[in-house]
């Protein structure tokens, strides 16, 4: 319908800048890489890229702890190189959001080096400074990353918070001065025309006034800051602030990620009545295969809970006046096709399958590098082929706190580390997948690219890459995509299957998980209707008098019923 923003029939493509594409043969994807795909992007179908941290930052964290928000990392190009980036993208049509990091700076940044001189310097309250209680930590929260949230300076005698590395230290927004500095930098890059942000960690910026201790959760040393942190006190008075003060005066679109933000605290952020954001990324999916440690587990998620949960999202949006973020992975998480599909004998009709199942619900689909040529983890490597600080925080601490084996933790590396979603995007079955001609890249290249790449996906047309094409397609040119009311049919443990229902027509998804042939049951009352297949990863799917399909392994089917 008219009321529609241009974001809710939109597809977002995220770009993780570092393993996108390198340009100047240093080993390290930039943003002149990214200027040379804006064809292949625009090819694909998508409306909206989303770029990781492109400004300068030390890296501890990837670009998440942030030295300077107004330049760009050297690394990446140059002020110009972007300039030049938005124009192009501009001119194909397609949207750039970049990645807003303010929860926390780097400890590089300027800001920071000033509050931690003494605690008379102006900027000493920009940060979440504490005096120590009985000479220990303030509270019992950790990080994120391992180790206490909490770091002692003595030059002022006082901790400062950090929920992520301690090279990443926690904005204090209590503080009005803060709040302006991050509008400014909002307007900087607004100013420059680019169409909204990706707010990272949005949820965590306003902590509880007294800093309770958190509950210890999965047998960890410390204690869960979440409790204190996640969804706060002013959070939304912020949020408003910020949408008055900025937002508002710009045609953009934004998205929170909120990590610990189930539905009822998730509408509070997107009731487009309330003025705040306009979708977030939840984590009830990705929270599914966890086990006792957390994340790190070799767990698989189960399809009862699967259907539970994202048909909960795709209903409670609708009704309180929201709009979902679809995902199945991004540079935190591991692939889609590995965690929730097969990247065996069925990885290119499961991850045609899993973009069915995501691509034909309601909300806005993001697609993560790669995801669209079925890249998938690795699973062929070793503690020292890996960057990511989580990633080695894990494999020392399950080792010294929980006594797990090398060979255990490195199995649930293999599932889970977030490099599985940054080795550099695959382009062809040249050196380093046509990514780099650098001896050597930032991060290791997957070893199946000879078989997995852009190249290869081009030449056959059976591939994920057209499938998915064909699903942005169709949400471009079938409104019953982006408006249709969502109804499960839960009527098969081994299927997700749903409607998407307008007053004149229906859209029927089918989507198998099993691993065999299978006989789906099409629901009584849709069967006698005329229907044609819009798009299937197999056979036809006709159904037969009584309503029968046979469904091969990781079947994909969606018909448009009158
Ligand atoms: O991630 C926030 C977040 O919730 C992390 O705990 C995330 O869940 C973690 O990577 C799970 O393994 C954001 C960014 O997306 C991430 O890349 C950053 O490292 C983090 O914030 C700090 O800025």
């Amino acid at each position: 319908s008219d009321s529609l923003k241009w974001w809710q029939k939109s597809v977002v493509y995220q770009v993780y800048p570092k393993s996108f594409n390198d340009s100047n043969d240093d080993g390290v994807g930039d943003l002149n890489g990214i200027t040379e795909k804006l064809n292949y992007i625009k090819e694909l179908g998508a409306d909206i890229i989303w770029l990781n941290p492109i400004y300068d930052s030390p890296h501890i964290d990837n670009g998440y702890d942030i030295s300077n928000y107004r330049t760009i990392d050297s690394s990446l190009g140059t002020m110009t190189d972007f300039d030049q980036l938005l124009k192009k993208a501009h001119e194909l049509g397609l949207k750039i959001i970049l990645d807003l990091v303010v929860n926390h700076t780097s400890d590089q940044h300027p800001w920071f080096k000033e509050s931690q001189k003494s605690k008379n310097n102006p900027y000493h309250d920009y940060y979440i400074w504490k005096d120590p209680v009985n000479n220990h930590e303030p509270n019992n929260w950790g990080s994120s990353f391992g180790g206490s949230s909490w770091e002692y300076v003595n030059t002022v005698g006082q901790y400062y918070l950090h929920l992520f590395a301690k090279q990443q230290p926690d904005l204090n927004w209590e503080n009005s001065k803060v709040r302006q500095e991050v509008f400014d930098i909002m307007r900087f890059w607004l100013n420059k025309g680019i169409d909204g942000f990706r707010m990272d960690v949005i949820n965590l910026i306003s902590k509880k006034a007294d800093f309770p201790d958190g509950p210890v959760v999965q047998q960890k040393k410390f204690g869960d800051y979440y409790y204190g942190a996640a969804n706060g006190p002013k959070v939304h008075d912020y949020l408003k602030e910020m949408n008055s003060q900025v937002l508002r005066h710009y045609d953009v679109v934004t998205v929170g990620e909120t990590p610990h933000t189930n539905i009822e605290e998730a509408v509070k952020y997107v009731d487009r009545r309330r003025h705040e954001l306009d979708m977030v990324f939840h984590f009830d999916h990705m929270h599914l295969d966890y086990g006792k440690y957390g994340k790190f587990s070799k767990n698989r998620f189960k399809l009862k809970d699967l259907k539970i949960v994202l048909s909960r999202w795709q209903t409670e949006m609708a009704k309180h006046h929201g709009w979902n973020s679809l995902y199945w992975s991004n540079h935190d998480q591991a692939r889609a096709v590995s965690r929730f599909g097969d990247d065996g004998k069925y990885r290119v009709v499961s991850a045609k399958m899993l973009g069915t199942l995501l691509h034909m619900m309601q909300g806005t689909p993001y697609i993560f590098e790669g995801e669209e040529i079925g890249m998938t983890n690795l699973h062929d490597t070793r503690i020292s082929d890996y960057n990511d600080l989580e990633t080695l925080d894990v494999y020392k601490r399950f080792q010294n706190d929980y006594h797990l084996s090398k060979e255990d933790i490195m199995k649930t590396i293999h599932m889970k580390s977030r490099d599985n979603a940054r080795t550099p995007m695959q382009w062809s079955d040249s050196k380093n997948a046509g990514f780099s001609s650098f001896n050597r890249t930032w991060l290791k290249v997957n070893s199946n690219f000879k078989d997995i790449n852009v190249d290869q996906a081009k030449k056959d047309p059976n591939s994920v890459f057209y499938y998915y094409q064909k699903l942005i397609w169709l949400r471009h040119n079938y409104s019953i995509v982006t408006t249709g009311e969502y109804r499960l049919i839960d009527n098969n443990s081994q299927v997700f299957s749903y409607e998407r229902v307008n007053s004149d027509e229906i859209l029927l998804v089918i989507c198998s998980f099993a691993h065999e042939t299978i006989q789906y049951k099409v629901p009584i009352d849709l069967k006698q209707l005329k229907h044609k297949v819009l798009i299937s990863n197999g056979d036809h799917y006709e159904w037969d008098d009584n309503g029968n399909i046979i469904l091969q392994p990781y079947a994909a089917v969606v018909y448009l019923i009158k």
